[in-house]
């Protein structure tokens, strides 16, 4: 059996009960290592487990899954991934791969991003498409988005295993430490790109809240306006985003309201009742 297995946001003890047998039940544990970055080590995985765990990269994953899945027919293996399985890839690749070879799959699922951001006050219902800052198509789902007053979760380029030029040129398979987007340089961005698209997919005083570590035990909300929050302390990562669409609920406005800093409240209710309220 290949499991693949979601770990959960925080920490080694967030994978559920069923997920833990399958790993213990394994011979080969592997952790995938290129979509999120690890809030969790694999040392600490691998005393958790008393198991040893094998960092599965992107090149691994696509290129090298007979490795992953060898013998899987007669063992059971694990595939470990932070948050859920499908979260933020779908592992298709793996999956057809592993059907292929007659090895049957189950997935365990844990909580993810796309679920953790409920706790921000918003409906996860009216929720739009969810974008990533990396590539260069996020403006028009944005703007998707907000023309039917949906919200839109935004999550933030993280650069994993980038080589300096240096090391690049001279084949050295050294890697650069993990570099994450901030909330205040993401919101820069988008407001320079408004500024030069105009199309009104969002703007200066559109209320938006930073996330900060989403599903771990420094958690942290904090909502304002675009403008306000450029300039708001937001701590270490990992940062994600929200866009808070028209249609927000008076009771969604109220759970959001608690986590904007005092001297920005009177703004925040001013452009709900202003810009959002029905
Ligand atoms: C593999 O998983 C199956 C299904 O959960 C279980 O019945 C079996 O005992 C496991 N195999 C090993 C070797 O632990
Ligand atoms: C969404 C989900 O299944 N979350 C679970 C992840 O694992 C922890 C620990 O076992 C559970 O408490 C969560 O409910």
């Amino acid at each position: 059996m290949l499991y693949i297995i979601g770990l959960g946001l925080s920490d080694e003890r967030d994978i559920t009960v069923k997920g833990l047998d399958a790993v213990k039940s394994s011979e080969r544990i592997y952790l995938e290592a290129y979509t999120s970055v690890l809030m969790i080590e694999k040392e600490k995985l691998e005393a958790f487990y008393e198991k040893p765990v094998t960092i599965a990269d992107r090149e691994m994953v696509e290129s090298d899954s007979d490795q992953i899945l060898d013998n899987a027919q007669n063992v059971n293996v694990s595939f470990l991934v932070v948050g859920d399985p499908f979260g933020a890839t779908t592992h298709t690749d793996l999956v057809i791969r592993a059907k292929e070879l007659g090895i049957p799959v189950q997935i365990i699922h844990n909580a993810s991003i796309m679920n953790a951001i409920g706790a921000c006050g918003l409906q996860l219902y009216n929720f739009g498409q969810t974008i990533s800052m990396r590539p260069d198509s996020w403006y028009p789902r944005v703007k998707e988005n907000t023309d039917i007053g949906l919200h839109t979760l935004c999550l933030l380029d993280i650069k994993v295993k980038e080589q300096s030029l240096e090391n690049m040129a001279r084949g050295r398979l050294i890697y650069e430490p993990p570099r994450y987007m901030t909330v205040n340089t993401c919101l820069e961005q988008m407001l320079e790109i408004e500024e030069l698209r105009k199309e009104g997919a969002y703007g200066p005083e559109t209320l938006a809240i930073g996330c900060v570590r989403l599903g771990t035990a420094t958690q942290q909300f904090i909502a304002g306006t675009m403008e306000q929050l450029v300039n708001e302390d937001f701590g270490a990562p990992l940062h994600s985003l929200v866009l808070i669409g028209k249609r927000m609920h008076i009771m969604e406005f109220e759970m959001v309201r608690s986590f904007c800093p005092e001297q920005h409240q009177a703004k925040f209710e001013e452009i709900f009742k202003r810009d959002y309220e029905a």
